[in-house]
């Protein structure tokens, strides 16, 4: 059954077209720096979002008008399958994403809600082979449910600790299974209220007892994709544990397991944390942790996780120059985890902000060449850092300078001269060459 009957499939009609309903900038053939962009961009639909969500808030029950809104639980997980292979279709995404509680619904224990998911896991697996779909990466949804009120794998209670484990096994079956590439850990309620509750160093330890057991399945059962950390500061709890990229890798290198994760960064959670995006990919990549993309953004007026569409070009920019100069996104890919706003409850609006999403990232990618192409920045980059190429900075670089030998060279040298850093030069230049692309 066809549930969004008065859309076709979206084309690349190019810069000149006026139909709302095509691509002006995302050319998926289109080769930039050696790749297409479908081969850069590598785009997702998040399932959550775009078919289970009802556009309900704190203050009011849902307002999307859906094709399936009337059939009961089970039925409605099925009509979603059919609904998100035609979207992936017609929209021209190659990859989608979701939790295990996002395809199927609870049932009143846990044999009944896997055999849930095993139907449904039935049915994607079928729709994948007829339609070549892929799943850039599945997760577990530990935090949704009363039961981890205190958490998952930092929860106070082991029996919840065990359920949680068991949860994880299933949906890492499930990913081997649909042949997912990553599988993402985003700790939903891993963190805490406050301290005068908590014994935040058994919850740490085992959080990373937990990761340690996923890794020994994961090998177990021949599961190869790549495990991905999904960064959060806070939301819901106030302190989440894997606040940013470098307080991730922190942890993840103190409990030995840097080696099998990455990171998935997610562009709202990134500014949540003060900081951009492209800071968060900066650190993962310096780092060899980068992992896979959550394309959104927030919204500077509002303190929360908005989730919106991508469409902030000066960003979408900054982002792709970081992924090209990090060689790429890999196993990656650009996920749209990104909500239309409760106002936009029809179908078409699901299209019409995946457009707007994929060409913003299309027009940045487009812009991230050009600024590489120019040397804009490397050239200035490289310019500002020159004084470390020779003399006492290549000292410095070898590792041969010693306090002893810095005082020196400062003794004799009372001349220091520092350069402009020329800020709102380059700013105005890259506001050429993004809207010049
Ligand atoms: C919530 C997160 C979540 C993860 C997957 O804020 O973004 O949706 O991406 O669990
Ligand atoms: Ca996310
Ligand atoms: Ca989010």
């Amino acid at each position: 059954m066809a549930y969004f009957k008065n859309i076709g499939k979206i084309a690349y009609e190019g810069k000149g077209s006026d139909n709302p309903l095509a691509f002006k900038h995302y050319n998926p053939q289109e080769v930039v720096l050696g790749k297409t962009m479908e081969e850069h961009l590598r785009f997702a639909v998040a399932y959550w979002h775009t078919f289970t969500a009802s556009g309900a808030d704190p203050f009011g029950v849902g307002t999307a008008v859906r094709g399936w809104d009337s059939a009961n639980e089970m039925d409605q997980a099925k009509m979603r399958v059919e609904a998100n292979f035609e979207f992936l279709n017609k929209i021209g995404i190659p990859f989608y994403c979701f939790h295990d509680r996002d395809i199927a619904p609870e049932g009143a224990s846990l044999a009944e809600t896997n055999k849930n998911l095993d139907v449904i896991v039935d049915l994607l697996e079928q729709g994948m082979k007829d339609t070549g779909a892929k799943l850039l990466w599945n997760t577990a949804n530990m935090f949704t449910n009363p039961r981890f009120v205190h958490g998952a794998g930092t929860t106070s209670n082991a029996d919840v600790y065990a359920y949680a484990g068991a949860q994880l096994k299933k949906s890492l079956e499930i990913g081997k299974r649909l042949g997912a590439e990553n599988y993402v850990f985003w700790g939903g309620r891993e963190g805490y209220e406050t301290l005068l509750n908590t014994d935040m160093a058994l919850e740490l330890d085992n959080l990373a007892r937990l990761f340690h057991m996923a890794v020994a399945y994961a090998n177990e059962i021949g599961f190869g994709a790549q495990f991905l950390i999904e960064p959060k500061p806070k939301e819901p709890t106030k302190h989440q544990y894997d606040f940013d990229a470098a307080t991730t890798i922190a942890f993840l290198q103190k409990y030995g397991l840097k080696d099998y994760f990455k990171l998935n960064l997610e562009a709202n959670h990134a500014t949540l944390a003060g900081h951009t995006f492209e800071h968060e990919i900066r650190v993962a990549a310096i780092n060899g942790m980068l992992g896979s993309l959550d394309a959104n953004q927030g919204d500077l007026l509002l303190g929360w996780d908005t989730d919106e569409f991508p469409t902030d070009l000066f960003s979408t920019t900054l982002t792709m120059y970081e992924v090209l100069k990090a060689g790429g996104i890999g196993k990656g890919g650009v996920n749209f985890d990104a909500k239309v706003r409760r106002g936009s409850f029809e179908d078409e609006d699901l299209f019409l902000a995946h457009i707007a999403g994929m060409d913003t990232y299309a027009w940045g990618l487009k812009a991230a060449a050009k600024l590489i192409d120019t040397n804009l920045i490397d050239g200035f980059v490289e310019n500002r850092y020159r004084s470390f190429k020779e003399g006492i900075g290549a000292e410095i670089v070898a590792g041969r300078a010693t306090l002893a030998s810095l005082e020196q060279y400062a003794l004799q040298n009372n001349a220091i001269k520092n350069e402009s850093g020329r800020l709102e030069r380059i700013k105005l230049q890259l506001n050429e060459i993004i809207y010049s692309v």
